[in-house]
């Protein structure tokens, strides 16, 4: 079982809002389509999610936020969804859309949901998720980013590789002259010397792939932009950064 996440800044244009890079998407799914095992696929909310979640001012920790805000951050990620569903199936992939609320009760996974979504995915459907804006209870809700997702069916479910797929060719131990980490071993880079974007970005999805690997998963940053690369990891040839699972 392979479990992939498309990260909201290769499959949007994070400087313009609500604007998807379809043919990167597009260009994904044909590889997506020659990995013949069973995968998952989790994706974020760049122009559309993360856009509207920084103008209601909501975030991960959850609290009393606009109820507006919510339904506009919920909305917005369906169609981000949808978008990619079309592009899974004009290329012949049979995706199968499960909205987080699926297999959440507040911010707790539903641990038999979970197993199901495996399920669904060695019956040849590729199960399709994505970060969202969840009710919490007590009028309160939370964004859930599809980074934190990725940990909690990674513990549950374990798959033999993670690859968050992402618009640079991986970690950067020097930013400046973009030096690629090619093996993370925990110490190599701080998580606090990584730099925040405006959602937190890399640094959450560090300390999401640093999770994993400790459950003793291999995980691995890849280059949406060069999506062969995607396929060869899944081969076993890397070109990125590789989290050995510990
Ligand atoms: O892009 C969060 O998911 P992420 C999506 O994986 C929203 O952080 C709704 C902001």
């Amino acid at each position: 079982m392979i479990l992939i996440k498309l990260g909201g800044s290769i499959i949007t244009n994070k400087e313009k809002p609500l604007s998807p890079r379809i043919s990167t998407i597009d260009k994904i799914s044909k590889q997506l389509k020659k990995i013949h095992e069973p995968m998952i696929l989790v994706h974020g909310g760049g122009s559309f999610g993360h856009y509207w979640s920084v103008k209601y001012d909501m975030h991960t920790k959850p609290d009393k936020y606009s109820l507006h805000g919510v339904s506009v951050v919920k909305n917005s990620m369906i169609q981000l969804d949808k978008i990619i569903l079309d592009l899974l199936i004009k290329n012949k992939l049979n995706p199968y859309c499960l909205p987080p609320t699926d297999f959440m009760d507040g911010n707790r996974p539903i641990t038999k949901k979970i197993k199901e979504i495996s399920k669904i995915a060695q019956s040849g459907l590729v199960p399709v998720s994505y970060g969202d804006a969840l009710w919490y209870g007590a009028k309160k809700s939370y964004i859930l980013s599809g980074d934190k997702i990725m940990s909690i069916l990674a513990k549950i479910l374990r798959p033999r590789l993670s690859i968050f797929v992402l618009n640079v060719d991986g970690l950067y131990s020097d930013f400046k002259t973009k030096r690629l980490v090619h093996e993370m071993d925990g110490d190599q880079v701080s998580i606090e010397d990584i730099p925040m974007d405006v959602t937190g970005g890399m640094k959450r999805k560090v300390e999401e792939a640093t999770r994993i690997s400790k459950m003793g998963l291999d995980v691995f940053f890849v280059n949406g932009n060069k999506p062969e690369r995607i396929t060869n990891a899944v081969k076993g040839k890397f070109e990125g950064t590789m989290f050995r699972g510990a």
